[in-house]
């Protein structure tokens, strides 16, 4: 027997939107650096984008690199592609990246800020050398892009 594709359920598939640490906290604090949208703002956002091209949405957010990977080895069987903010957990964590590479599905790595303008530490991406594109400092209409770029490319 076929194993089911994870397009059979939902129009052209499910993306998978991931957010990493402390990005609950959007729309709270900092909004001169990350703005006045929530993470509810934004998972919506995504909903809409996805569903506008015939995708649907799973969105995690989650404060533990184990549940982040979690999430990414599910969306082997679950998703088409993956849109990806790890937060701080994007400069420091090799275990995302193998995950990442392992699932060998399209993804997105997104970051609210210009994270080369910031401090040095922020400019070393683990994740990008495994993903197809890279967007950075176009505030949350970045998560829209990614979603636009995997329509056009899946
Ligand atoms: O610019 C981005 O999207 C980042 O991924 C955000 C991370 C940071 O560690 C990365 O270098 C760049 C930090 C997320 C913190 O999110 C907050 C949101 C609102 C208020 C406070 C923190």
């Amino acid at each position: 027997m076929t194993e089911a594709s994870p397009t059979t359920e939902a129009g052209r598939g499910t993306i998978l939107v991931i957010n990493g640490p402390n990005l609950n906290l959007l729309g709270t604090r900092e909004p001169e650096k990350y703005g006045t949208s929530t993470l509810a703002d934004v998972e919506q956002l995504a909903m809409d984008a996805a569903g506008a091209h015939g995708f649907t949405v799973d969105c995690v957010q989650s404060n533990h690199e184990g549940d982040l990977l979690d999430a990414i080895h599910a969306a082997r069987t679950t998703a088409v592609g993956i849109v990806i903010n790890a937060g701080a957990y994007t400069h420091t964590s090799v275990a995302l990246r193998d995950a990442l590479a392992a699932v060998q599905l399209p993804a997105v790595e997104v970051h609210i800020t210009n994270v080369h303008q910031r401090e040095e530490f922020r400019h070393n991406s683990y994740l990008s050398p495994v993903c197809a594109a890279v967007i950075v400092g176009a505030g949350v209409l970045g998560y829209r892009l990614a979603i636009e770029y995997l329509a056009e490319t899946l």
